[in-house]
């Protein structure tokens, strides 16, 4: 066992090994200062819950609370690894400033109160305004970080209950554009992939995705692999010196919002060096000609000078994709949040249609979720789309969800669409939603121009309900406070980016009067009296595991299909990728492993979209793309983004994610090791930008839009010329004063950035907007406080103490000896065998 400063190394220990072996195991472990092992009173199943990796671990119980964690061995995710987030995070449970009573706004201010007078407000309110305007008066805007139970509780009492069709989550800001995307391309939202890809690939593309710092158990994947024999090659595409584009073969740091330009290109040399696949082509896709003559007009000399970056660089990472013999991808955020998001997503998904790299070992596109249960979020239907990947559009689809519901057709809304988010937002602001619901996420932090938000959950006319486990920027704006429960105080599951379902049981009891929030949501049902078709409750269960035996009813026979599986299997058997059936009682490793796709026009979740504009397509226009059970490809041209860089806003501004900080910070700000690492917000600038400005290491700068102004220390980083980095975890909850910036400048970034949104997926677009810097005050001698171990690793690293975590934050790490690992069997012929029990 080895003691490791798992904030100086957030990757800890290599573990080496070689396409095709099973990785091998380490268990990461963290418990509170002088707690041992064996000191703790019991041991509890969960999974981590801070990004969207699905790393297993054991919750440590002592005297009845959390004293730390220890991942579990036998996982498939992780093998016993966890990530820093994993490790310190959970100390933020325990903060003394939890909310623990309902807060109930009184004379402006918020006020204590009961949970009847609470809830009895909350459901009064709502009953008046569905009297008043019908049920289009009621918002519901939740999370990725809640359970499964819970948004198909929150799913049944919206969609079902009340009949409204506004109910969205923060997915939408996250991975939406990785359900339109796979709805596009196989008509179908669900990973084909799996994280076993990763063992057998030898080429390993990461379009837009800092995977070192946003699921950091999974680079440890990719890092032991380039610590191996024969690893793979890596192409980064980012306009950021990540530390995945220094481990990077070929690094492609394109021009923020050029993303399709670039795929294109690529494209353009596969397929005019004919690294195609034929066969593949012709037995399992439609559309490939259309892409032929779209790509056609992107030869790499015109790409190069779009995305400004080398022709060299283009042709050698094409050749390497185009003849790579076993080729994973995975997408993120930096392809997710830009003005044509789903048409630059769907042309990695044509990558490995026209190479016919699907559905086989080391052959997976993973377009990447990013909070823990988003995908639950999308299954369950909590956000925008129907339980189960039912198609709106299909009236089949809409009769079985109400059979299974027990309710009339015409009660569950499908004239159109469920609404987005962004236009939830607008509706609001117009006045016709004067309800809204928010669970499990902070938007006056999140969303785009953060003005104009505050500005809209602060109306008089909008009674705003937040259910929160701190008193957010957003909390501090509601009208009513709902104090939950949170992971560790509550049972549920989550499924992580490879369809792993893990079951996370209750561990203590919550602080105060706290709620799990699949509670609160019954008791909001009961009182609005939702009633089904015979006038029984509609809502037909008052437990966790009730909700999942009802879920598993909604999702029989759909692709997510989990009814073979059981809170006992789960216990028993640790994570399982659904589908899992009858059929498949061990789940299934791989879909579309026999090319056949959920495209055919009466199992299909969407008929699909245009690319450019996003109009839904029409089931006659769907039919004629004739894809029955075939995969869809779709070509897009590229149009420059809507807000470039020009005289008075001279540069590009990106804004995103540091490995230490999980979003607006309400927990990783409340676990030490984590905040002393990133302390403060900064900004990224280039060298050559610097310099050429007359700025240094650490001068203040204010940052500006058309929208805003934010107030940050530089770092001088190895960020692409001509473009700003700036986190966007820094609210205002911990700083004096409160919810907002007042008249000066903000630290949020999303003062600055843009309402706008992708066309297909209406994913906000938070990598690109006009920005300037002006210098406010020179740094003497003092840099910013940036990691310097991330992406924001200074370029003068001599001038900048280096990020640790000292003694605080020394975790254990146990790699068993050669051969024991080896338990965990190698996955990848195609056949899902659950791994072995108890390798530690
Ligand atoms: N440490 C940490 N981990 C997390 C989270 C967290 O808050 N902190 N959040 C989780 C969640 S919800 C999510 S969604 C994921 C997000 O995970 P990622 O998508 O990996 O994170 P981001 O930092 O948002 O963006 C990824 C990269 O996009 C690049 N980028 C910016 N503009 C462009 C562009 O125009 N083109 C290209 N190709 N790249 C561009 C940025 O430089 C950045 O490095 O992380 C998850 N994991
Ligand atoms: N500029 C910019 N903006 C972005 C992004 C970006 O890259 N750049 N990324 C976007 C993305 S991908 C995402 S996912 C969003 C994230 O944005 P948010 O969802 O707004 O951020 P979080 O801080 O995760 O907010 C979660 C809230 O839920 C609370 N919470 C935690 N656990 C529980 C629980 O069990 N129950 C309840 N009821 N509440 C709980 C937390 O205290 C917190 O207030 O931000 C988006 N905004
Ligand atoms: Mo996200």
């Amino acid at each position: 066992m080895s003691r490791v400063d798992r904030i100086a190394e957030p990757w800890g220990t290599r573990t080496p090994y070689g396409p095709g072996e099973p990785w091998p195991v380490r268990v990461d472990s963290f418990l509170r200062e002088g707690v041992r092992e064996e000191d703790v009173d019991r041991w509890v199943r969960s999974a981590s819950i801070l990004h969207s990796n699905g790393d297993a671990l054991d919750i440590a119980v002592k005297d009845e609370r959390v004293v730390g964690v220890r991942g579990r061995a036998e996982d498939r995710v992780n093998h016993g690894r966890l990530g820093p987030k994993d490790l310190y995070g959970w100390q933020a449970n325990h903060s003394p400033d939890r909310l623990t009573r309902p807060l109930v706004r009184e004379g402006g201010r918020l006020a204590e109160a009961g949970w009847d007078t609470a809830m009895d407000l909350v459901a009064s309110r709502a009953k008046e305004l569905l009297d008043e305007q019908g049920p289009s008066a009621i918002g519901f805007y939740t999370s990725g970080q809640l359970f499964l139970e819970e948004y198909y509780t929150l799913a049944l009492i919206a969609h079902g209950g009340i009949g409204t069709n506004h109910v969205d989550g923060n997915t939408r800001l996250c991975t939406a554009t990785a359900a339109a995307a796979l709805k596009e391309s196989f008509a179908c939202d669900g990973q084909p992939g799996s994280y076993t890809d990763l063992d057998h690939a030898d080429v390993i593309a990461l379009y837009g995705h800092n995977m070192a710092e946003t699921q950091t158990v999974l680079w440890t994947r990719v890092l032991d692999r380039l610590a191996g024999p024969n690893p793979p090659a890596v192409i980064c595409v980012d306009p950021r010196e990540t530390p995945v584009a220094r481990a990077a073969t070929v690094h492609l740091a394109n021009r923020p919002g050029t993303n399709v330009a670039l795929m294109n290109g690529l494209l353009h040399e596969i397929i005019e060096h004919g690294w195609i696949d034929e066969r593949y082509l012709s037995d399992h896709v439609v559309g490939f000609e259309e892409l032929e003559r779209r790509v056609g007009e992107y030869p790499v000399e015109r790409v190069a000078k779009i995305c400004d970056v080398p022709v060299d660089a283009l042709r050698e990472a094409a050749r390497l994709i185009g003849t790579a013999r076993r080729l994973m991808s995975t997408v993120l955020q930096g392809f997710y949040q830009a003005h044509q998001a789903t048409a630059a997503a769907v042309q990695v998904n044509n990558i490995h249609l026209v190479r016919g790299m699907l559905g086989r070992p080391g052959c997976g596109v993973l377009q990447m979720n990013g909070q823990p249960t988003a995908q639950n979020t999308r299954e369950c239907g909590a956000d925008g789309d129907l339980p189960g990947f039912r198609n709106w559009s299909n009236d089949a689809h809409i009769q079985e969800l109400a059979g299974i519901w027990n309710v009339d057709t015409l009660d569950i809304p499908h004239y159109s669409p469920p609404t987005h988010a962004m236009q939830m937002f607008r509706y609001m602001e117009e006045g016709s939603i004067r309800f809204l619901y928010v669970s499990g996420t902070n938007p006056a932090v999140s969303l785009p121009e953060l003005r104009r938000i505050r500005s809209i959950l602060g109306q008089d006319r909008l009674f705003v309900v937040v259910q929160d486990i701190f008193l957010s920027e957003t909390a501090q704006l509601a009208d009513v406070v709902l104090p939950a429960a949170t992971w560790g105080e509550k049972t549920g599951t989550f499924t992580n980016v490879d369809r792993t379902v893990h079951l996370s049981e209750k561990a203590v009891e919550p602080p105060g009067e706290a709620r799990p929030d699949l509670d609160i949501f019954l008791d909001f049902a009961h009182r609005l009296g939702l009633k089904d078709r015979d006038g029984a409750p509609l809502v037909k269960w008052s437990d966790p595991e009730g909700a999942f035996e009802g879920w598993k009813e909604c999702s029989r026979g759909r692709p997510c299909d989990y009814s073979g599986l059981s809170y006992d299997k789960l216990r028993e058997h640790g994570g399982i990728q659904w589908p899992c059936d009858e059929e498949h009682p061990d789940g299934t490793e791989r879909i579309y492993a026999d090319g056949a796709f959920w495209s055919a026009p009466q199992v299909c979740e969407s008929y699909g979209r245009d690319m450019i504009t996003g109009a839904p397509l029409s089931p006659t226009e769907y039919r004629a793309l004739n894809p029955e059970g075939k995969a869809v490809i779709k070509a897009a041209e590229f149009f420059p983004p809507h807000e470039p860089p020009g005289e008075d806003f001279p540069f590009w501004l990106t804004t995103g994610r540091t490995l230490y900080h999980f979003h607006t910070r309400t927990k990783t700000a409340r676990a030490p090791q984590l905040r002393r690492a990133a302390p403060e917000v900064w900004v990224e600038m280039s060298e050559g930008d610097a310099e050429s400005r007359d700025l240094g290491e650490g001068d203040l700068l204010e940052i500006a839009t058309v929208r805003g102004s934010v107030r940050a220390r530089l770092r001088v980083s190895g960020i692409r010329d001509g473009v700003l980095f700036l986190p966007f975890h820094y609210g205002y909850w911990d700083e004096p004063g409160g919810h907002g910036p007042g008249d000066g400048p903000g630290r949020a970034a999303n003062e600055l950035t843009i309402t706008d949104w992708d066309p297909v997926s209406k994913q906000p677009i938070f990598k690109t907007a006009a920005a300037r810097v002006a210098l406010l005050e020179r740094a003497g001698r003092v840099p910013s406080k940036a990691p310097t171990t991330t992406a924001s690793r200074p370029v003068a690293p001599s001038a900048v103490p280096a990020t640790a975590g000292g003694s605080a934050a020394e975790a254990d790490e146990r790699i068993p000896p050669a051969g024991a690992g080896e338990r965990i069997p190698p996955a990848g012929d195609g056949e899902r065998r659950l791994p072995a029990e108890g390798v530690s």
